[in-house]
């Protein structure tokens, strides 16, 4: 492995100025962060839900929501490429300010999960539901069903079969899709972070999960303490790539823990993305995982395996920039 280049590790450079990003020294505290370019779309959901005086909580889940609806992404709700099987199956969480954390997996024909785990943790005494309980749980809330696997997606899952190969690439969800990376249509699992105007901060994570799966697979979306996790004295954190190994070094609660410890959030991300490597060592030097971060303060940081990691950050002033985070294999 070699060691990350000073480049490297100044290279959360804005990227993209979406709607008049200022100056890093001069730019009010940021609000709100989601995973991807097309976090834009999401942070703009979650901006008009704060100025109808949502909660942080409500933010993160309209920022969800625009994703899942959005069939042309690959990876969330509607259009998430499905498992070998051919089923769409989603997994989603939300936690709060408060400890409140809700989660669903493997749900199917149910386009936004992240509503359902915040229905999970609003309705039920429980924080997880999996499956066809569920799917009965949605049903049963007023939730429509409906088919989640689009012609493309069904398309691309027919040719995978061909070879049935489970290979997961490198931002392949973004690269084989869109056929760009870093461009507008940069994107997969979304997880989301925010603080409301009262201060208090929540998190969302949600995903179709790695397409062509195993039936049965779940990755790190939906798990608290791997993609999403949130302490409202410290910050939050969320993670997308291969969900085995956001797992292994319970990915977003140690970059929380890592800021609590002192660590600015790209510090924090960097710090658990070297910590998998020395884990992994070679076993991970094929596999992309990114790490974002929002601290209390209002400071948005990440850090990834592989280049192509990008993230939206909306500012106190709803001003959205799009940021490259740093990478230890540059
Ligand atoms: C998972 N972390 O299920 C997710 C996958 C992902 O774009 O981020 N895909 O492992």
């Amino acid at each position: 492995m070699s060691a990350p280049s000073r480049r490297t590790v100044l290279g959360a450079a804005p990227l993209v100025a979406v709607a008049g990003a200022t100056a890093a020294q001069d730019r009010t505290p940021d609000i709100m962060v989601s995973t991807w370019d097309f976090g834009a779309a999401a942070n703009a959901a979650g901006w008009s839900a704060r100025e109808s005086g949502g909660s942080a909580l409500d933010m993160v889940e309209a920022g969800g929501r625009v994703a899942e609806a959005d069939e042309s992404n690959s990876s969330v709700g509607l259009g998430g490429l499905p498992d070998r099987d051919g089923r769409v199956t989603l997994d989603a969480c939300v936690m709060t300010w408060a400890g409140d954390i809700g989660a669903v997996c493997a749900l199917e024909d149910v386009v936004h999960a992240v509503s359902v785990a915040r229905r999970v943790m609003e309705r039920t005494p429980h924080t997880m539901l999996v499956g066809q309980g569920a799917r009965s749980f949605a049903v049963d809330q007023g939730f429509e069903t409906q088919n989640l696997l689009t012609p493309r997606a069904e398309a691309a899952w027919r040719e995978w079969l061909k070879t049935a190969n489970y290979a997961p690439r490198p931002n392949s969800e973004n690269t084989d899709w869109r056929g760009t990376l870093g461009g507008p249509g940069n994107h997969d699992t979304i997880g989301l972070l925010a603080i409301g105007a009262d201060q208090r901060m929540a998190g969302a994570c949600t995903t179709s999960g790695m397409a062509f799966k195993m039936r049965g697979r779940v990755g790190d979306s939906p798990i608290i303490g791997a993609g999403l996790y949130v302490d409202d004295e410290v910050g939050g954190a969320t993670a997308t790539g291969v969900g085995e190994d956001v797992v292994r070094v319970a990915g977003a609660h140690s970059v929380v823990e890592a800021m609590r410890h002192g660590l600015d959030p790209t510090a924090a991300c960097r710090s658990v993305i070297e910590r998998l490597a020395r884990l992994r060592g070679t076993r991970v030097a094929g596999s992309q995982v990114a790490l974002l971060a929002l601290d209390k303060t209002g400071r948005a940081g990440a850090f990834a395996l592989q280049p192509g990691f990008t993230y939206a950050v909306t500012d106190a002033a709803g001003q959205t920039r799009i940021e490259r985070a740093g990478a230890l294999f540059a």
